[in-house]
């Protein structure tokens, strides 16, 4: 049964939306009905963004410091209610509640560090080639930024979109996915409490669609922070860059962890399994392809096919369950779709491949943990984002070959390879065509002091986290004073050689 119902949050009022209509927030474990969410309309994205507007120039010029305080005390918050954010989460998108207390922590992680940039921002001073002139570089904030975020990390991605752009001075209006309402406006309602002033951040629910297409086109949105699919994210990208707006896009991955014949396998298998099967696959940075070395490869498979047999699967918040459901039926159609498509190819379905559909698990939107071998680095499930439980092993014969078949896809993540030996390790450090490596650790977990995106169609080169954000939710602007009180031109009054002293 519902209990709880969402509202929009914008200039500082919890309201409904102008449609008069709702949608269902359903936990993906039974596809009950948790919560309802008011389903807003274009009408509320104007609002939304018009009361950001208002309320940026007072935010930009409330000193940095100040505004680092109220993600402090955000912070504090996050932190004390950890265990209630992290059960919501579960029921709400399904992964297990170890893996969602992380993401609540990765969230804290986030706001504290970026709290420090209050104090810090810097810029650079530097020596100008003329005589009495100052030179100096410093963060200007964009205005008002958008940010679109997927459900897969419902706390931990807004808080890297959100308080960075905070900090440097800029108001925002929040889009979360649609699957996810809730832990949005638990993130809102933080902040709220925290002290934000009312206008700086708004919430609007809704499915995407028109709605995000409304709130990217708009003219006082000057900055689209975006984590989704690659599809979308082109889309988006289409439309602001017809009006020359600032994009920043995190997108899809197709990432592998390399197993060479030098390599500890049974280190790497709890590597793969925490990897594919993390979240039940749905990371960006999820293992969804094991590349093994050929003199290892047979034990990689016996191993990595009996421990996903042995996983079980369950309500992410019963302390038995090691793989939560996938996040809404059409997720799971979307990963049974593989299936045939597999082997049709050729490959093999060696563990799981199937829906389960007795007992509680039929209720839910559950797919089997699935290794897929006899798979070839160009097949269909070797080059694809599933965003599931699914894993593709592919066999190879050399070093060389294993650089080749792991940069051949059109994604760059995350990539791992797991070696004792430390020539091979740093030729992957130096050859991967991805944005995070990992030598003897999974694909997954990124930290948020270091920036964190992909190379080729993974993003558009911009990086969250760490210093890098930054660089996304600021321009720079260079200034220049000249206290010589006369005309000086750069280039052409610079003291002469025979001059210096
Ligand atoms: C994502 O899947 O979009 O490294 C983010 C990790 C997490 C973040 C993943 N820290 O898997």
């Amino acid at each position: 049964m519902a209990t709880t119902h969402l509202r929009n949050y914008i200039d500082g009022r919890w309201v409904e939306g102008s449609s008069g209509q709702s949608f269902d927030d359903l936990d993906p474990a039974t596809g009950e009905v948790i919560a309802t969410a008011t389903r807003s309309s274009t009408a509320d994205v104007d609002k939304a963004v018009e009361a950001a507007r208002r309320a940026y120039d007072a935010w930009r010029l409330y000193p940095a410091p100040k505004r680092g305080e109220i993600l402090y005390r955000a912070g504090e918050i996050m932190l004390a209610r950890k265990d209630d954010l992290a059960r919501e989460m579960t029921s709400e998108m399904g992964k297990v509640l170890a893996e969602a207390r992380g993401d609540v922590q990765e969230g804290i992680d986030m706001t504290y560090y970026i709290a420090g940039e209050g104090r810090r921002q810097f810029g650079d001073v530097v020596p100008a080639e003329l005589p009495n002139k100052w030179a100096m570089s410093m963060r200007h904030p964009h205005g008002v930024v958008a940010a679109i975020t997927p459900w897969n990390f419902p706390l931990a991605i807004p808080t890297w979109k959100i308080m960075p752009a905070l900090i440097l001075g800029n108001t925002v209006v929040f889009k979360p996915a649609s699957y996810t309402p809730m832990l949005a406006v638990r993130l809102a309602e933080i902040l709220e409490e925290a002290g934000l002033p009312k206008g700086v951040l708004n919430l609007v629910l809704g499915p995407g669609g028109d709605l995000g297409d409304h709130l990217v086109q708009h003219p006082a949105i000057d900055l689209i922070s975006f984590t989704g699919s690659s599809d979308t994210g082109a889309h988006i990208s289409e439309i602001a860059g017809r009006l020359l707006k600032r994009v920043s896009a995190e997108l899809g991955g197709k990432n592998a962890i390399v197993v060479l014949d030098d390599a500890d396998v049974d280190l790497s298998i709890d590597g793969i399994v925490w990897s594919a099967f993390g979240t039940s696959g749905q990371r960006c940075t999820a293992a969804s392809r094991v590349i093994a070395h050929r003199g290892v490869a047979n034990d990689v498979i016996d191993k990595l096919v009996g421990r996903a047999k042995k996983l079980r699967m369950g309500h992410g918040l019963e302390p038995t369950t090691d793989i939560g459901p996938v996040v809404s039926r059409q997720a799971q159609e979307k990963v049974a779709s593989y299936m045939p498509i597999a082997e049709k190819e050729g490959a093999t379905i060696a563990a799981g491949g199937r829906i389960p559909t007795e007992g509680a698990l039929g209720k839910g939107f559950f797919h089997e943990p699935t290794v897929l071998v006899d798979v070839k680095p160009n097949m269909r499930v070797a080059q694809e984002e599933i965003f599931g439980p699914v894993t593709a092993v592919i066999e190879v014969s050399s070093v060389d070959e294993a650089i080749r078949v792991l940069n051949s896809t059109k994604y760059g993540l995350s990539c791992s390879v797991y070696t004792r030996n430390v020539n091979n390790a740093f030729r992957f450090m130096r050859d991967a065509e991805t944005g995070l490596v990992y030598v003897n650790a999974g694909t997954i977990g990124a930290e948020i002091q270091l920036p964190f995106g992909g190379m080729k169609s993974t993003g558009n080169g911009h990086r969250e986290a760490g210093r890098a954000a930054l660089d996304v939710y600021s321009e720079w602007k260079s200034i220049y004073v000249d206290y010589s009180g006369k005309l000086q031109r750069a280039q052409m009054d610079t003291v002469e050689k025979d001059k210096a002293p």
